[in-house]
């Protein structure tokens, strides 16, 4: 099998012209926006172009399905709401040259998948999630985005396009190639990354309830001010996660929503996301029980209303052992000596199609680890690479 670098790289180009921020490589191709719709019908027609038979299942997730049983490949094509032009795209449009590479030398044959909502404007990779079985349609329907919209009207808006759920059956397994994100790859100078496991998150939205009032006639001590509140819960938690996690343990407050927002008005109420990601299950159990008890606790201390959301969650998934193997095979063929096997901090899709099918991760380097951000990038030689890596691993494995 022979992949075609030239048109891998100008199918790359063409997808970031979906949502193309203007900022570098940047692009803004939320779930369900009007450039990611526009994507994925473009994305159907190259799936259709390659032979493959193309179907939008009810949330939007994007199937190209070979004849027979197939290795799947793929990841997802929406964005953040200030992306890169990789995140996702790569993974989707290495999987689509493979295809293509694959049915020119007479197989084997190879089905692709851009699934809907991974970045989780709704929920955590909602599109996988409902398909690999972790959430119910329902349960996702009433997903709300940040303006209030629910996956149900969102989803609405495919309209024709969508239908049934793809029979994962037929798929021997699932691998999906990424970039790194993160520093490590590009700081030591290896070409790829063959994951070992991906991380488990928890993500959940906190309401603190105090008192609006007048900034000017308001004393300090009658204050309920929700923002103080905030500050005091984050440096506390800060504090006292550090005996409950390891240096590979991340959390993150990055929503929030303060009311009414104006500078001359004692803040009534904020709400705002609380994330962490671990790769031990009962680490992400503990750091629960020290953010709702910190939470509660300052409620109490500051007479402020407490309100915490639903606990959206994936555990930890380790990566299938042939697939995996496979990869590895491929990473010393390709670049000898030059790789490593490495965790995924960030979630993908793999960890939901986990529960249908062995799953396995490719990484490539990312410039100066930066991803979720318009700089976010990774030099062209390196992502030729790793789709011939990936080449590799496919034609061996099945
Ligand atoms: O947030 C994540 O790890 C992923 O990019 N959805
Ligand atoms: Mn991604
Ligand atoms: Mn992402």
């Amino acid at each position: 099998m022979q992949p075609n670098p030239e048109r891998f790289l100008a199918d790359l180009h063409t997808l970031r012209s979906f949502g193309a921020s203007g900022v570098g490589r940047g692009v803004v191709r939320p779930a369900y926006s009007d450039a990611d719709m526009a994507a994925r019908d473009w994305l159907a027609a190259r799936m259709q172009a390659a032979g493959l038979d193309v179907s939008f299942d009810p949330v939007g997730s994007l199937f190209g399905v070979a004849r027979g049983p197939s290795l799947l490949l793929g990841s997802h094509s929406d964005s953040q709401p200030e992306g890169g032009w990789l995140d996702g795209a790569l993974g989707v449009i290495a999987a689509l040259e493979i295809a293509r590479a694959s049915r020119e030398a007479g197989g084997p044959p190879v089905s692709v998948v851009s699934f809907q909502d991974e970045e989780g404007r709704f929920g955590v990779t909602t599109g996988s999630s409902v398909w690999g079985g972790a959430l119910t349609l329902d349960a996702a329907d009433a997903l709300l985005d940040r303006d209030g919209v629910t996956f149900a009207e969102a989803r609405a808006r495919m309209g024709a396009r969508c239908g049934a759920f793809v029979d994962p059956a037929q798929f021997t397994g699932f691998i999906e190639m990424h970039i790194e994100q993160g520093p490590t790859l590009i700081t030591s100078g290896e070409k790829a990354g063959v994951v070992s496991a991906i991380v488990g998150i928890r993500d959940v939205k906190i309401t603190f309830g105090g008192q609006q009032n007048h900034a000017g006639t308001t004393p300090m001590g009658l204050r309920r001010d929700a923002f103080q509140a905030l500050s005091a819960f984050n440096a506390r938690i800060n504090d006292r996660l550090r005996p409950v996690v390891t240096p590979a343990t991340v959390w993150t407050i990055g929503q929030v929503a303060l009311h009414p927002n104006a500078a001359s008005i004692v803040p009534g109420r904020v709400t705002f996301s609380m994330q962490w990601r671990d790769g031990d299950s009962d680490r992400l159990r503990r750091m629960e029980e020290v953010i709702r008890d910190t939470a509660a606790e300052v409620a109490a201390e500051m007479g402020l209303s407490l309100d915490y959301g639903p606990m959206l969650g994936l555990e930890p998934v380790a990566m299938d052992g042939r697939l995996r193997a496979g990869l590895e095979a491929a990473a010393e063929a390709e670049v000898p000596g030059n790789w490593r096997v490495m965790p995924s901090g960030a979630l993908h899709d793999a960890t939901n199609v986990a529960r249908l099918m062995p799953v396995a991760m490719l990484f490539v380097p990312s410039i100066g680890g930066i991803s979720h951000d318009f700089a976010e990038d990774t030099d062209e030689t390196d992502l030729v690479t790793g789709l011939t890596l990936l080449a590799r691993a496919v034609a061996a494995l099945q």
